[in-house]
């Protein structure tokens, strides 16, 4: 009763948390986590679901608000992200580029899903566990794609080494892959360090791994301070000069870039590579 009165129409997230009074009744956590188990699954039993917007599955489509128009063939993957289906996006990446689609065409469905996700999140029409189920089903396709956008270093040339990493106290990484995969695209030689990286480890692995640039990725305002940490820690330990720092993120700026002490800042992972190569004076 009580689920179909505080969720009528729509999904609702239960969450049990470790920190219970010593009073209380466990067995009715477990008759709630049963009811969840039984009824909890989309779509609801105990109410009405209200579905995350599809993409029309047309041609080219005149998109309904919120919806990109995409391909026919790519509307799937779109909407895998956006349930966060993780298997059924990879299976069906694995269709299409059997198929003959092109990587960059499937990758630019799933940045569509991703911006959707976003939205609704800031709408507060989904929360954190469908951007995380999102943010891994991109993943998923993410690492299936790179082989298919990678080329390799051009005649036999040593590639430029690059060193990423999301900075320390950011656990955003969907946006910091996207660069990895497109400089690995581009030839590129990526030691991708992850998330949550803090300065003394981006100067450790920078000392020994020699990267030619250093990209690092922020998504929140309350992180973005790290980026200077890591510029001043690569500087106090000798290694600034000689490598080219490039920053992203969606809360960055080309001042901010500037005023940290960054050689570059691109707002995507395209125009990072093409910053990058400019940096290096590779055109
Ligand atoms: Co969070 N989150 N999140 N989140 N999250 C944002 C960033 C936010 C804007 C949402 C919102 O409020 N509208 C907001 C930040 C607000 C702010 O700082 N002012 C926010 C918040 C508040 C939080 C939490 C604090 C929420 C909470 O717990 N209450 C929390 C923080 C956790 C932490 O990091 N310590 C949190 C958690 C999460 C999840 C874990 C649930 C998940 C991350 C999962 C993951 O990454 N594996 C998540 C997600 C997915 C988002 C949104 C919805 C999407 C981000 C994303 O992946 N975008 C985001 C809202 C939004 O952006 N609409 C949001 C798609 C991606 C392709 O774009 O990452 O921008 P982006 O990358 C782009 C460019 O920025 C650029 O190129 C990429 C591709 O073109 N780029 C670079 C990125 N790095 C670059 C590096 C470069 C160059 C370009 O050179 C090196």
């Amino acid at each position: 009763m009580l689920f179909k009165e505080i969720a009528p129409g729509d999904r609702i997230v239960l969450g049990v948390a470790d920190s219970v009074p010593p009073n209380a009744v466990f067995d009715r956590l477990r008759r709630i986590a049963d009811r969840v188990d039984r009824e909890g699954r989309l779509p609801l039993k105990a109410g009405t679901f209200r579905p995350l917007p599809s993409a029309a599955p047309a041609e080219k489509t005149s998109a309904s608000p919120g919806t990109p128009a995409l391909a026919a063939e790519l509307a799937s993957v779109y909407q895998g992200v956006l349930d966060g289906d993780a298997d059924a996006v990879a299976r069906r990446i694995d269709e299409l580029l059997n198929g003959g689609t092109g990587a960059g065409a499937i990758l630019d469905a799933m940045i569509a899903a991703m911006e959707t996700i976003g939205n609704l999140f800031k709408e507060q029409e989904v929360f954190i566990p469908e951007v995380l189920l999102a943010a891994r089903a991109m993943n998923a396709g993410l690492a299936l794609l790179e082989p298919h956008l990678a080329s390799p270093g051009a005649g036999g040339r040593a590639r430029a080494k690059m060193l990423l990493g999301t900075v320390a106290g950011d656990m955003h990484d969907i946006g910091k892959n996207m660069v990895a995969t497109m400089f690995r695209g581009a030839g590129f030689e990526v030691m991708d360090l992850g998330i949550n990286v803090t300065a003394d480890e981006f100067a450790r692995v920078a000392d020994e791994y020699k990267p030619r640039i250093l990209g690092l990725s922020a998504l929140l305002t309350t992180t973005m301070p790290e980026m200077k940490k890591v510029i001043d820690a690569l500087r106090e330990k000798g290694l600034r000069d000689g490598l080219k720092i490039l920053v992203g993120g969606a809360p960055l700026n080309e001042k901010f870039a500037r005023d940290i002490g960054a050689d570059g800042y691109a707002p995507n992972a395209s125009d990072a590579v093409r910053t990058a190569r400019a940096m290096l004076g590779a055109g």
